[in-house]
C-alpha cells in the first residue's frame, strides 16, 4: 500500500466529484457507517474483558434472544446517526417499528435499515460478525416518512453494504458504480481502500449452507446440495462446505472467492430465516454490483416486493453459474 493510502473519505469524495450533482451529505452518512464500525470493532476486541457478553434476557421483534452485543450495536447505529442530519429514519432487526428522527427534519434526507449485528449467535466465541445496511432516499416532503416508505422494493436502494468484523474489520459497499472494500487501520483509525472495484467470480467451489437443516429441507433443495456434495472431478465436484454463522462473512468470502451462500425455504417455513429489507436486499446489490447473483429460488430478490418491515425471505447469493443452478434445481429443471 502506498504511504498516502486512499480514506473513505477521500474515495466518497473522489466518487462524488463524478457526479456533480451529489451533496456532501451522502458522503457524510458513510463516513458515519465508518465510525459505527470503529465503535463496535473497538468493543468486540475487548468483549471478553468487559461486561458485553451473554444475553440481555430481551426477546425480540424476530422471537429471539437478544445478546448484550446486539443491543450494543444498536444503540450504537442510533447514536452515530441522531443528531447527524443525515437520517430522518432509522429501521433495524432489533425494532419492532422505525425510529424516525424529528432532530433530523427537514434536512434528513435519507433512510436508513440495518442489521446491527449480524452473526449473534458467534458473539460469545469470538467468530466472525458483521452489520449489514440498506440506504433509501426519502422523497416525500410533507414530513418524516411512516413505516410503509421504508418497505420498499431493493430496486430503491440507493446504497447498500456491509461490516465485517473478522480477523480485521471491513467497510464493503456500493452506490451502483462499482463494489469497493476499505479495511480498518486500527492504529490511526481509519478506514483504507483496500479491495477497489471487487469483480465476483463467474464460479466458485464452495457453498455456505446450514446443512444440519438438510431433513428440514424441500426435496429440490435437498437435490441441490447432493448436486454440490457429489464426487464429480469433471464438473469440479465436490464443492467445500464453509459456513461461518455470519451472513455477512460468508458473503465475503463468496465475494472475494466465489461459490454460493444458500438459507432456503423449509417444509415448516417456506419464508426461510434471513430478512428481505435489511439483509437480503442490501447483499444483492452488492453481490449484483460485483456480477453476482441473488435469487429466492424462484426471483431476483432484488424484484421481491415488500409486505412488511421484517418479512423474511428465502435467499440463494454468490456467483452466478452457482445462484442459476440453485435456481434450477429450486425449480424442478434438475
Ligand atoms: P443458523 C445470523 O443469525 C444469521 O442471520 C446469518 O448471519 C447466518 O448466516 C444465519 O442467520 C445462521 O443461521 O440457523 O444456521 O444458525
Amino acid at each position: 500500500m502506498s504511504r498516502f493510502p486512499i480514506t473513505l473519505a477521500r474515495h466518497i469524495i473522489e466518487k462524488q466529484a463524478a457526479h456533480p450533482t451529489a451533496t456532501g451529505e451522502f458522503s457524510a452518512l458513510m463516513t458515519q457507517i465508518g465510525l459505527v464500525g470503529k465503535m463496535i470493532a473497538r468493543d468486540l476486541r475487548r468483549a471478553g474483558l468487559i461486561d458485553i457478553l451473554g444475553m440481555t434476557g430481551e426477546i425480540n421483534v424476530q422471537g429471539e434472544a437478544v445478546k448484550k452485543l446486539d443491543e450494543i450495536a444498536n444503540e450504537t447505529f442510533i447514536r452515530v446517526f441522531q443528531h447527524s442530519g443525515l437520517v430522518c429514519a432509522l429501521a433495524s432487526e432489533e425494532m419492532e417499528h422505525p425510529l424516525r428522527l424529528s432532530e433530523n427534519w427537514p434536512h434528513g434526507k435519507y433512510m436508513l435499515l440495518f442489521d446491527p449485528l449480524d452473526g449473534s449467535s458467534n458473539t460469545d466465541n469470538n467468530m466472525p460478525l458483521g452489520a449489514i445496511f440498506s440506504v433509501l432516499r426519502h422523497e416525500g416532503h410533507e414530513g418524516l416518512p411512516s413505516e410503509s416508505e421504508l418497505v420498499c422494493q431493493g430496486t430503491k436502494q440507493v446504497a447498500a453494504g456491509y461490516l465485517m468484523y473478522g480477523s480485521s474489520t471491513v467497510l464493503v459497499f456500493t452506490v451502483g458504480q462499482g463494489v469497493h472494500g476499505f479495511t480498518l487501520d486500527p492504529g490511526v483509525g481509519e478506514f483504507f481502500l483496500s479491495h477497489e472495484n471487487i469483480r465476483m467470480p463467474a464460479k466458485g467451489s464452495v457453498y455456505c449452507a446450514n446443512d444440519g437443516n438438510y431433513y428440514k429441507w424441500p426435496k429440490e433443495t435437498q437435490r441441490l446440495l447432493d448436486y454440490l456434495k457429489a464426487l464429480d472431478t469433471p464438473s469440479g465436484r465436490p464443492y467445500s462446505a464453509r459456513y461461518s454463522g455470519c451472513l455477512a462473512a460468508d458473503v465475503h468470502r463468496l465475494l472475494l472467492a466465489g461459490g454460493i451462500y444458500f438459507y432456503p425455504g423449509e417444509t415448516g417455513k417456506p419464508e426461510g430465516k434471513l430478512r428481505l429489507l435489511y439483509e437480503a436486499n442490501p447483499l444483492a446489490m452488492v453481490v449484483e454490483g460485483a456480477g453476482g447473483r441473488a435469487s429466492t429460488g424462484v426471483m431476483p430478490i432484488l424484484e421481491v416486493k415488500p409486505k412488511g418491515l421484517h418479512q423474511r425471505v428465502p435467499l440463494f447469493i454468490g456467483s452466478r453459474d452457482e445462484v442459476t443452478l440453485a435456481e434450477q434445481f429450486i425449480q424442478g429443471q434438475r
